[in-house]
């Protein structure tokens, strides 16, 4: 790894730009709130936002000073794109009193097979990208494949949604919508496309990445078996909603079983009327 020597001036200014500072009040809110829903316990969960249009041509130039690091598989569809990205080993309670102090820029360089880092510093050594940098990396590329608005990627520890894939009878797409859908009109409303479903995958790998990739192509969002989730959104509030809005129909079909009762759900026409009316978010 080469050293940060003559970073922080260009970190500092860059963080200072007020586009990004939006950004940082994002990170803060939302890493605050997952924290406090337990669902980010110690160094769980973790973020990226396309930043790339908070900089121009000559300023984006600058990156290439800074340390540079393989990637591998390449990331072409990325080439000379910017993600603010939450550091490795980083509390989401820590980011939300200091995010500035926990994410690092990710520069990715022309040809996608490398990316130049700044950041600043934490306990004397560089910030790093998360351990779920590949997952990110893929999928921000498919949404700018996708031509798609989104900019931010969102991954938690959702306590209900994680319990809910130990339930072998929901590891299935088909399975695990009917249920979240059935349990609150929003659900639909607002998460028409469904959820998409990953089966248990070591964290961390190019594996889950890929499982990630594929699943997440016609979905807002995305279950990890046994492990958590992931959104996408517009903004970082977005994707929380999503996942918020799912953890709430599997709090819901949690709440009726510990009644002791299985829930009835909503019945076919009224989804059916829901999907019909035209309040809710369009599809992916
Ligand atoms: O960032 O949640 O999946 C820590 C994790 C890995
Ligand atoms: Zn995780």
């Amino acid at each position: 790894m080469e050293k940060m020597e003559g970073q922080p001036g260009f970190a500092v200014e860059i963080f200072k730009k007020p586009l990004v500072e939006a950004v940082l009040k994002q990170v803060a809110l939302v890493s605050g709130f997952l924290w406090e829903r337990g669902w980010a316990e110690r160094n769980a969960g973790n973020l990226s936002v396309n930043v790339t249009g908070c900089f121009d041509a000559k300023e984006l130039a600058l990156f290439s000073a800074c340390p540079r690091f393989d990637l591998s598989p390449g990331y072409p569809g990325l080439s000379q794109s910017v993600f603010l990205v939450s550091g490795t080993g980083t509390r989401m309670r820590d980011m939300a009193a200091d995010p500035a102090g926990h994410l690092c820029f990710v520069c990715i360089s022309s040809q996608g097979t490398s990316f130049h880092l700044t950041g600043f510093e934490k306990d004397g050594e560089p910030v790093m990208p998360t351990s779920e940098l590949l997952t990110h990396l893929a999928v921000q590329e498919l949404l700018i494949r996708q031509g798609s608005t989104e900019k931010a990627v969102l991954h938690a520890h959702v306590t209900e949604l994680i319990a809910l894939t130990q339930l072998a009878r929901f590891n299935s797409e088909a399975a695990i919508n009917n249920l979240l859908w059935g349990m609150h009109p929003e659900t639909l409303l607002f998460v028409p496309g469904g959820v998409g479903f990953v089966p248990y995958s070591l964290a961390g790998t190019g594996q889950i990445a890929r499982l990630t990739l594929q699943s997440i192509e016609n979905h807002k969002a995305v279950l990890w078996e046994k492990h958590g989730c992931l959104a996408v959104g517009n903004t970082l509030h977005e994707a929380f909603d999503i996942l918020d809005i799912l953890a709430k129909s599997a709090r819901i079909y949690f709440l009726c079983r510990s009644a002791g009762t299985e829930p009835e759900g909503l019945t076919a026409a009224q989804l059916e009327e829901i999907r019909n009316s035209q309040l809710g978010e369009p599809g992916k």
